[in-house]
C-alpha cells in the first residue's frame, strides 16, 4: 500500500523524512490520492501523538484542566448588519452610511492582526470559525471583523496546513451580516514584494468573491502611486477600498519633521483623490500619542471628505488613551481586540473601549454581555496555544525608540532568540532604531519593517555599527533584503533613499525610482495554472482560481502544502489540540470532514517502536478497528 511504500522507503527509516522527502520521491505520493481522507487523518493523529507537531515542539504546553472553549450561544436572529448595507448601497453609500453615524464604529481585530501580534498568527480556522455564528448573532452591530490578509495567508499554508480559502468560505457562511475585512499590502499583496499588477488585481478578484468587503490597503513606504492598482481593482469589485497612511514618527516632534502633520494631510487627501472610500489610519506600531491624535483626526477630519478608520497597537500601554482621544476628535471608526486577545502588541481591549464610551454621545450600541461571554471563548481557545505565546509581559515605552509594528515585534525577539542574541534585545532594539535613520526615516510596516530587522539583527550579530555602516572605508555585508530595498524593489519612500549610503549598498548595480508593477510582465496566469498543476501532480483543471491566487504568492509554500494535504488529509478538521498533541489512549472525539460527514475517532493505545522504529497506534474508527504505523522520529 501507499503508506507500507513510503514507511519503508529507506529515507523515510533512517528518519531523514522531511517536506524535500516528498519532493524527491513523487512516485510514492502520486498513489496516494486513492488512500482514503480518514486513513490519512488518522495518520496525522499518530504521528503528532508519536512524534509531536514541528510547530510546539520543544515548546510549553496547554495546562490540561483549563475551560474547553466552547463558543457562547445567543438566541438572537441574525440580524442584517453592515454587509447588507454595503450590498444595498454600495461602497460610497456604505461610507456615507459611516458619516451619519453619531456612534462610533468597531472593528473586531481578534481574528487577524490579535492573534497575528500575540501569538505569531497561529490562530487555526477551527477556532476563528466556531466564533464567527457567535459573532452575527451576538454583536451584530460590529462594522467588522478583521478576518483574513496581513500574515495569516503565508502563516495558514506554512505552518498550519490550512487553505485561507476555507477559512475565509466558513467565516463568510457564519457571518452573513457583518463586513469582512482584510489587510492587503497593496502591490505587495500578503507577501513580501511586489507582485504584477495582474497578479495583484486576480488576488483581489478571488477575495471579493470569496466573501471579503473591505479591503485594507497600504504601502510599506507610503508611497500612493503603488496603492493605486490595488484601490481601483477593489473599486471595480464593488468592495470598499480603505486606503490606508501608515503613522510613523510624531507630528509633535519637530525633529522628526519629515512625518509632519502637513506629511499626513497631504497624504490623506491624495488616498482620498486615489479613489478610496475610506480613509485608514494605520498607526502599526502604536506610535500615536493621545494629544497627537486629537490633532491629526482634528485635521483630517477638515482635509477629507470620507470616513476614517483608525487602527492602533497598545504596544506602549496607552493605546485605549489614544483611541478615546481619536474617537473624541470625531473619527468615525476604530479596531479593537477582544478582551482575552488585546493589549501589549495586540490591539487595545474592546470590552473597556465599549465601557468607556457607554452612554456618551458616541456609545457604540455594542452589548458587552455579548462580548464578555465570546471574551471567555476567546480566552479558553487562547490556552491552546501557549506554544506560541511571546515572554513580553508589559507596555514599554521602548515601542518609541525602536517603533517596531506589534505583528513584527514579538516575531524578531523570537528570531533574536533563536540567533543566541536573546540577552541583547535592548541592544537589538537600539540597532533597529539606528537603521531606521541610516535608512532615511523610514515608514517600518510588513515588508519594510522585515529588511530593517534583517539589518538589525545582522548589525548586533556581528558586531557592525551605525558608524561602520555608513564609512566608505569599512566594507559592510549587507543583506539581500537591503540590497533590494535600495534599488527600488519595494517603491520609493518620500524624499527618496539616502544618497551615499544606497551607492555603498548598490555599488555597481542601477537604482530605479518607477514604480516595480510597471514594468513587471504580466503574469501568464493559464501557464502558472499549468506549472502549479505540474508541481501538485494534477490536471490543471484541478488547480481552482483560489489554489492559482496562493500558489501566485507563495509558489513553494503552496506545493509544499498541497502535498503534505495530500499525505494527511483535511487536518484543518481536527480540534486544535488533537491537530498538535494528538490524542491520548482513551481520548474520543467526533471529526466533521465535510457537511454532515462526521468520523469518531477512539484512540485505544499505543505500542512500543519495533525494530523497524515504527510504532502501531490503535484506534476505532465508527466503530471499526484500525492499526496506524508511524516512524518514530523523535
Ligand atoms: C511539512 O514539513 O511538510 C509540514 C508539516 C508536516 C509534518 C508532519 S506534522 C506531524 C508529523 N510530525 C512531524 O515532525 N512531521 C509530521
Ligand atoms: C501585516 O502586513 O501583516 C501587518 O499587520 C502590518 O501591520
Ligand atoms: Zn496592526
Amino acid at each position: 500500500t501507499f503508506l507500507e511504500n513510503v514507511i519503508t522507503h529507506p529515507k523515510f527509516v533512517d528518519c531523514s523524512y522531511t517536506t524535500r522527502f516528498i519532493d524527491e520521491t513523487p512516485e510514492l505520493f502520486r498513489g496516494s490520492r486513492r488512500q482514503d481522507r480518514a486513513t490519512k487523518l488518522l495518520t496525522w493523529i499518530a504521528d503528532v501523538t508519536v512524534n509531536g507537531h514541528p510547530e510546539t515542539r520543544g515548546r510549553a504546553l496547554p495546562d490540561k484542566d483549563v475551560a474547553k472553549p466552547i463558543p457562547p450561544v445567543f438566541a438572537a436572529e441574525i440580524r442584517s448588519g453592515t454587509r447588507q448595507i454595503l450590498a444595498e448601497r454600495g461602497p460610497q453609500g456604505l461610507a456615507r452610511w459611516m458619516l451619519d453615524q453619531q456612534r462610533v464604529l468597531v472593528t473586531d481585530t481578534t481574528m487577524r492582526d490579535a492573534h497575528q501580534s500575540l501569538i505569531a498568527t497561529r490562530m487555526r480556522t477551527y477556532d476563528i470559525v466556531a466564533a464567527a455564528e457567535s459573532y452575527a448573532r451576538g454583536l451584530p452591530d460590529l462594522f467588522s471583523l478583521e478576518c483574513w490578509g496581513g500574515a495569516t495567508f503565508d502563516v495558514a499554508m506554512r505552518f498550519l496546513t490550512e487553505d485561507p480559502w476555507e477559512r475565509l468560505a466558513a467565516i463568510r457562511e457564519k457571518a452573513p451580516n457583518i463586513l469582512l475585512q482584510m489587510l492587503l499590502r497593496g502591490a505587495n499583496g500578503v507577501g513580501y514584494t511586489n507582485y504584477p499588477d495582474n497578479v495583484v488585481r486576480h488576488f483581489i478578484g478571488r477575495a471579493a468573491a470569496g466573501g471579503i468587503d473591505v479591503f485594507r490597503i497600504f504601502d510599506a513606504l507610503n508611497w500612493v502611486e503603488n496603492m493605486r492598482p490595488a484601490i481601483d481593482a477593489v473599486a471595480s469589485e464593488n468592495k470598499v477600498a480603505e486606503a490606508a497612511l501608515c503613522y510613523t514618527g510624531d507630528i509633535l516632534d519637530p525633529n522628526r519633521a519629515k512625518y509632519s502633520l502637513k506629511y499626513y494631510v497631504a497624504l490623506a487627501k491624495e488616498l482620498e483623490q486615489a479613489g478610496a472610500h475610506v480613509l485608514g489610519v494605520k498607526d502599526m506600531a502604536g506610535l500615536l500619542k493621545p494629544d497627537a491624535a486629537r490633532i491629526l483626526f482634528q485635521a483630517l477630519r477638515d482635509a477629507v471628505s470620507i470616513p476614517i478608520h483608525f487602527h492602533t497597537h497598545d504596544t506602549s500601554g496607552i493605546g485605549a488613551a489614544t483611541v478615546l482621544a481619536a474617537v473624541d476628535a470625531g473619527v468615525d471608526a476604530i479596531d479593537a481586540a477582544i478582551d482575552a486577545l488585546s493589549g501589549l502588541t495586540s490591539q487595545p481591549c474592546l470590552g473597556s473601549i465599549v465601557a468607556a464610551l457607554k452612554g456618551s454621545a458616541r456609545d457604540t450600541g455594542l452589548d458587552p454581555a455579548a462580548i464578555r461571554r465570546l471574551s471567555f471563548y476567546w480566552e479558553a481557545v487562547r490556552h491552546q496555544y501557549r506554544a506560541f505565546e511571546s515572554d513580553l509581559r508589559s507596555g514599554a515605552s521602548e515601542v518609541y525608540l525602536h517603533e517596531m509594528p506589534g505583528g513584527q515585534f514579538t516575531n524578531l525577539k523570537e528570531q533574536a532568540r533563536s540567533m543566541g542574541l536573546e540577552a541583547r534585545w535592548h541592544d537589538v532594539a537600539q540597532a533597529y532604531a539606528d537603521v531606521n535613520r541610516l535608512f532615511g526615516d523610514i515608514v517600518k510596516v510588513t515588508p519594510t519593517s522585515k529588511v530593517v530587522g534583517d539589518m538589525a539583527l545582522a548589525m548586533v550579530s556581528s558586531g557592525v555599527t551605525a558608524a561602520d555602516v555608513v564609512d566608505p572605508e569599512k566594507d559592510v555585508a549587507f543583506p539581500d533584503s537591503v540590497v533590494q530595498l535600495f534599488r527600488g524593489d519595494l517603491g520609493q519612500p518620500p524624499g527618496g533613499w539616502p544618497k551615499d549610503l544606497q551607492a555603498k549598498i548598490l555599488k555597481d548595480q542601477p537604482a530605479y525610482t518607477h514604480r516595480p508593477g510597471s514594468t513587471m510582465a504580466p503574469a501568464d496566469l493559464e501557464a502558472v495554472r499549468v506549472e502549479a498543476a505540474a508541481k501538485t501532480n494534477r490536471e490543471p483543471t484541478r488547480i481552482s482560481d483560489d489554489q492559482l491566487a496562493s500558489y501566485l504568492m507563495y509558489p513553494k509554500v503552496f506545493v509544499d502544502y498541497m502535498k503534505t494535504r495530500e499525505q494527511y488529509g483535511p487536518t484543518a478538521a481536527l480540534p486544535t489540540p488533537v491537530y498538535f498533541y494528538g490524542l491520548e489512549a482513551g481520548e474520543e472525539i467526533a471529526v466533521e470532514i465535510e457537511k454532515g460527514k462526521v468520523l469518531v475517532i477512539h484512540a485505544q493505545a499505543i505500542g512500543d517502536t519495533d525494530d523497524g522504529g515504527l510504532v502501531k497506534m490503535f484506534f476505532e474508527m465508527n466503530g471499526q478497528p484500525r492499526i496506524i504505523k508511524v516512524p518514530n522520529r523523535s
